[in-house]
């Protein structure tokens, strides 16, 4: 369907202006709510993979996230429970003594426009608040945002409290943040390094589809 592409091409561009009515251009036109989610996922992914890659830059990916939120506030009362896509649900902070949060809700509204169901819990978060919000949420992933080395060091605490509560095994553990690298999430015991919010959504993806 010619729509269909059209959505995800204006996703893609970031017109959030326009979205609202091409999606009621392609219901009217036949379309399921889930195709049309469909269309504008698939422009999402583009968008990640092209930020991972540098080829796009904060603003754009912000206005295709924008562009996301406007389709999916006409999608949201036709799409049904079945058709309600969640790959999996992610709890995501800012690890305790951190204030960033522009990052991590970059890599939350892209998490969601993947697909997958966000519990944001803020900044300044303690590891036992993630434990409560994992267990709470039944979380697939709780991924911390770190911005400054001296926070670095909550990221042992925050495993600690998962294998304290005795959830460790039950819930993967995804960081990342200027200052993270893959040797640091190794070496920590985390499950997961994202470099930036694109690779954050592929590898939350990845992991809820294992
Ligand atoms: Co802050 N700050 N800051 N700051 N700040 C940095 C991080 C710093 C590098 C600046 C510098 O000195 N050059 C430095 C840290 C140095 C270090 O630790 N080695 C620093 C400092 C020192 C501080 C204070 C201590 C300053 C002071 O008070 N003396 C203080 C600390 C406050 C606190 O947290 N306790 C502080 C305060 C602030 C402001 C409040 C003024 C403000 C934050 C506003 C806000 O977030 N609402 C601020 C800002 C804006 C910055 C800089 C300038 C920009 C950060 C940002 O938003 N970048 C930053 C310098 C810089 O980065 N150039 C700096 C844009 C954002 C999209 O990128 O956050 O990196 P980023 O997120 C990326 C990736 O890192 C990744 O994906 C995102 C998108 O691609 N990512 C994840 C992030 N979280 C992820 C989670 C994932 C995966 C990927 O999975 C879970």
């Amino acid at each position: 369907m010619e729509i269909l592409k059209k959505i995800t091409e204006t996703l893609y561009d970031g017109d959030e202006f326009a979205m609202p009515g091409l999606v009621n251009e392609a219901i009217n036109a036949g379309a399921t709510a889930q195709q049309v989610l469909d269309a504008m996922m698939a422009g999402m992914a583009i968008v990640g993979d092209e930020f991972s890659r540098d080829e796009l830059y904060i603003p754009e990916v912000l206005c295709s996230c924008h562009a996301m939120m406007e389709g999916s506030k006409v999608l949201k009362p036709l799409l049904t429970d079945k058709d309600a896509i969640s790959l999996g649900t992610v709890i995501l902070g800012s690890v305790q003594g951190d204030m960033h949060d522009i990052g991590k809700n970059l890599v939350g509204m892209m998490l969601e426009g993947r697909g997958l169901k966000v519990i944001d819990i803020g900044i300044d978060v303690p590891a036992e608040k993630f434990v409560a919000a994992a267990i709470e949420h039944k979380a697939d992933i709780v991924a911390c945002s770190i911005l400054l080395t001296t926070t670095m060091p909550e990221t042992p605490k925050v495993v600690k409290a998962f294998v304290d509560a005795g959830i460790r095994d039950q819930v993967k553990i995804m960081i990342g943040g200027a200052p993270i690298t893959q040797e640091f999430c190794e070496r920590m015991g985390c499950d997961a390094y994202a470099k930036d919010a694109g690779a954050a959504a592929a590898v939350a993806i990845d992991i809820c589809q294992r």
